[in-house]
């Protein structure tokens, strides 16, 4: 029988943006510790998988991803806060940010790198043989590239992942189903033959904006290693299973040791950030056309905006993937 190990911290509840800026107007900040707590007493009460905390690594982990010059940025400008005190990053030379969603506080480096280690720990987990392990990371991390954060995401915890086992002398693949173009995970992997393939809401009218067209396909070494799978509003269980169905035609043909799936709910029809029509039981077919693809997988948080709907879908994911 198949197991899922499922790393969290309850550390992630003192990561507590306010607000956002969207077009214009303050608005509160969608990226509520709820998103996570729910989906983790889901999990419990199902009985769906082994509960362990994140272990400790030393921050120099940071830099396998980010540029130093970033990373001081990020803690000097936490470090100067006062208690409580909300910046909104000037984007986008001043600060090193592209969006107005993305506030820094006081304890916000911390956060993040605690986000970041949840990721690391999974990472050393499906080393030591687990199938399946589930970072309940939280800050998220795909559209923070190596310079710059946005989208609530600070450290890319899908990278720093994929470079620890990189590092160890394997191969592995990313497949990101955030309802958003990773256009951080792309970026920093642009050059790099490592496979990284999105499926999200096309950009000409969905978040990021910036990045997520077809044509998108890597540079240098990295030409032909990034793959982008725009889709329309709107859209259903049947599209998105044959766009599922060619990223998985994608990573079997380049037959990762490892896959990591950045994983967001917020693809769901109920989510508020989202403009997709999946329904709570099409997640059951998403789980399990990933699981048979037989990788030993680490599939690490990202979106997903409407804590009960989120909480149901990664139930039903989670079933279909153990089953
Ligand atoms: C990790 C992740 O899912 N980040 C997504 C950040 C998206 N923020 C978008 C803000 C602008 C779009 N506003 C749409 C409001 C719909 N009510
Ligand atoms: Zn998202």
């Amino acid at each position: 029988m198949k197991i899922l190990k499922i790393i969290y911290s309850h550390n992630h509840l003192n990561h507590q943006p306010g607000h956002e800026i969207d077009k214009g107007k303050f608005i509160e900040n969608y990226d509520k510790p709820e998103r996570i707590e729910r989906i983790r007493e889901k999990l419990i009460v199902h009985e769906m998988g082994d509960f362990l905390e994140p272990m400790d690594f030393p921050t120099s982990y940071l830099y396998t991803v980010h540029s130093s010059t970033y990373i001081e940025w990020l803690k000097n400008k936490s470090n100067s806060l006062k208690k409580n005190e909300e910046y909104f990053p000037e984007v986008f030379g001043y600060d090193r940010c592209f969006d107005t969603g993305t506030p820094i506080m006081r304890n916000t480096f911390e956060q993040a790198w605690l986000s970041a280690k949840i990721a690391l720990s999974g990472a050393k987990l499906i080393l030591e043989d687990e199938d399946f392990v589930y970072c309940l990371c939280r800050p998220p991390g795909h559209h923070a590239n190596s310079v710059y954060c946005g989208g609530y995401c600070y450290f890319n915890n899908a990278a720093m992942s994929a470079f620890y086992l990189v590092k160890e002398g394997f191969d592995v693949a990313i497949l990101d189903l955030d309802f958003h173009h990773f256009n951080g995970t792309q970026d920093i992997f642009y050059n790099s033959n490592l496979l990284t393939i999105s499926i999200h809401g096309h950009p000409k009218w969905a978040y990021p904006w910036i990045s997520g067209y077809e044509w998108e396909n890597g540079e240098e070494d990295g030409l032909g290693y990034n793959i982008n799978i725009p889709l329309e509003k709107g859209t259903e269980i049947d599209e998105y299973s044959r766009s599922l169905e060619l990223a998985l035609t994608e990573i079997e043909d380049y037959d990762p040791d490892f896959l990591i799936v950045s994983l967001g709910f917020d693809t769901h029809i109920d989510d508020p950030q989202g403009d997709f029509n999946l329904r709570t039981d099409d997640y059951e077919l998403i789980g399990k056309m990933i699981g048979e693809a037989g990788y030993p997988t680490l599939f690490i948080q990202e979106g997903g905006y409407n804590p009960e709907a989120s909480a149901n879908a990664a139930l039903k994911f989670f079933k279909g993937v153990l089953k």
